[in-house]
């Protein structure tokens, strides 16, 4: 595993894009991409509204127009499941059947979600995705609390958040110890990466030419999952709906804990501890909740011989080999890794960048923090060596593709949680340099989807969502930090410095979508 020691990539600020010029075709996008109700990821390849993109959209269009960024939260929620689960999709019925797939015809949330509490007014998937939300809507309100207030939004939205992550503690506690799994590979949000592929073997495909694939019109094959993948994601996702989406009785032959999605789960929970002292409510009971996940990831995704922590396969014999034929690869370490460590299942042999989220957790022991930062900056991740931008997966493993998504590529998601990672605990210097970095790869890639890790080219869709808004917001708190130091954590917003140029930005209508007035 040793190599030569690599040249320090220069640092980006040199490289930092004009501001005035980056916020307005930031704005461009957002804009364009706005439906009227909600944002799309991209008009092409995602025409619908998604969950988490939401949650991160939000977090940028906070800086454009609050109202508009409280509506993007709304929406979603108001496509809430009975049963607090919030579906990583929600249908727009405007948008032709063929333009993605799977398609509501696919899910039929309404019929066979019915036991459930699926909406009946809206189509639905039936999986989640992490549950950023409430820290979202927390970001929200701050950047703009009096609006917030005379909106209800926190009151409003409060109850349905505390309902979504009650379904994640109820029903998603597949493992027993307070962490909640994902129960297919689109519900970590990091759909394809090597993580699932020993999971995915014990899978037996659906029928070949029993569906058809819509992502292929816009997306590069090369780019996108394989059809085999696609095959095994389709018997899931039957297998679920066929199950009513009931989680007690659907056999979730794939269920797996992620060290990303609960990381998000508990920075969520520490963002409602802020919003419930923000109505008077009670803050303790999230706050113990946000320790105990803390305290369950460490104690069963953290690997001292990975240096980061790893997913828990839990439908995999403790003694068997951890990743399947292609993560083997990864030998003694996979063996080191958690052979029949008593926590049930086993952690997967792959490192992927979800593994480096925790930082989120500002209780964090200090041992596990240093680790991660050696990490980050290690051969594994290159970040500052090898490449600029932190890639979603380990350069050096075997499932390494710097094309396809999520085996390698860099995604603005995962960076924006990276930086904020890195200041929870400190880490101001190599968080300037990453903040610098995302924000020229933004701009020189056209809000690529996601970037070729090594070369910094785009890869994906083109005007994406979360990477306008992603962007946007780190280029306010660059200008901010210019003249202020960077808010402690957990504070809501950095207000818009005055020398950011206006953007022509049409204000929100005054009639809010989903379950709200405004
Ligand atoms: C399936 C929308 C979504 C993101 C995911 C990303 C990709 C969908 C797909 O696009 O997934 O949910 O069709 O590939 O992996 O993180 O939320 O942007």
């Amino acid at each position: 595993m040793a190599t030569a020691p690599q040249q320090r990539l220069s640092p980006g600020r040199s490289r930092r894009p004009k501001h005035g010029a980056l916020r307005s075709a930031a704005c461009q996008v957002l804009r364009g991409n706005w439906t009227g109700t909600s944002t799309v990821p991209s008009r092409e390849l995602y025409p619908h509204q998604w969950s988490w993109d939401s949650a991160f959209i939000a977090i940028g269009l906070r800086h454009l127009s609050p109202v508009r960024a409280q509506q993007e939260i709304e929406t979603l929620l108001a496509a809430q499941w009975g049963d607090g689960r919030v579906p990583h999709i929600v249908f727009n019925r405007a948008v032709p059947l063929n333009a993605y797939f799977p398609s509501p015809d696919f899910w039929r949330s309404s019929t066979a979600g019915a036991g459930t509490g699926a909406p009946r007014g809206v189509e639905t998937s039936g999986v989640v995705q992490p549950p950023v939300h409430a820290l979202a809507a927390w970001l929200v309100h701050g950047a703009d609390p009096h609006t917030s207030h005379r909106r209800g939004f926190l009151a409003r939205v409060y109850p349905r958040l505390v309902a979504w992550h009650r379904y994640l503690a109820d029903h998603r506690d597949l493992g027993g110890h307070g962490l909640a799994a994902v129960v297919h590979p689109w519900e970590p949000g990091m759909d394809n990466s090597p993580c699932w592929d020993g999971p995915l073997e014990r899978i037996e495909p659906a029928a070949p030419g029993s569906f058809h694939r819509a992502d292929l019109v816009h997306g590069a094959a090369a780019d996108r999952p394989t059809d085999l993948d696609y095959r095994r994601y389709v018997r899931l996702a039957a297998e679920y709906r066929d199950h009513g989406y009931r989680d007690a009785e659907a056999p979730h032959s794939f269920a797996v804990e992620d060290p990303g999605f609960n990381a998000l789960f508990l920075a969520s929970e520490y963002a409602l501890a802020r919003i419930a002292e923000a109505l008077d409510g009670e803050p303790d009971p999230h706050r113990r909740r946000a320790a105990a996940l803390t305290e369950a990831l460490v104690e069963r995704l953290w690997s001292t011989e990975a240096g980061q922590f790893l997913c828990r396969d839990l439908r995999a014999e403790p003694g068997a080999r951890a990743g399947g034929e292609r993560g083997a690869a990864a030998g003694a370490e996979a063996r080191a890794a958690g052979a029949g460590d008593g926590h049930g299942g086993r952690l997967v042999a792959e490192r992927s960048a979800a593994g480096l989220l925790p930082l989120l957790a500002p209780e964090l022991p200090r041992s596990v923090v240093e680790t991660l930062l050696r990490t980050v900056a290690g051969d594994h991740y290159g970040l500052g060596t090898a490449v600029r931008l932190l890639p979603s997966y380990d350069l050096r493993g075997t499932g390494f593709d710097r094309h396809r998504y999520w085996r390698g590529p860099a995604w603005f998601n995962v960076n924006w949680l990276l930086e904020r990672g890195l200041r929870q605990h400190g880490a101001h210097a190599p968080a300037d340099v990453l903040r610098a970095e995302v924000l020229h790869a933004a701009a020189a890639s056209r809000f690529a989807e996601y970037l070729d890790p090594y070369t910094g080219q785009g890869r994906g869709a083109v005007d994406f969502g979360w990477t306008a808004a992603l962007a946007l917001d780190l280029l306010v708190q660059e200008t901010a930090a210019d003249r202020a130091t960077f808010p402690a954590p957990g504070r809501a917003s950095v207000p818009a410095p005055a020398d950011v140029p206006a953007c022509e930005y049409a204000p929100a209508s005054a009639n809010g979508p989903g379950y709200v007035a405004s």
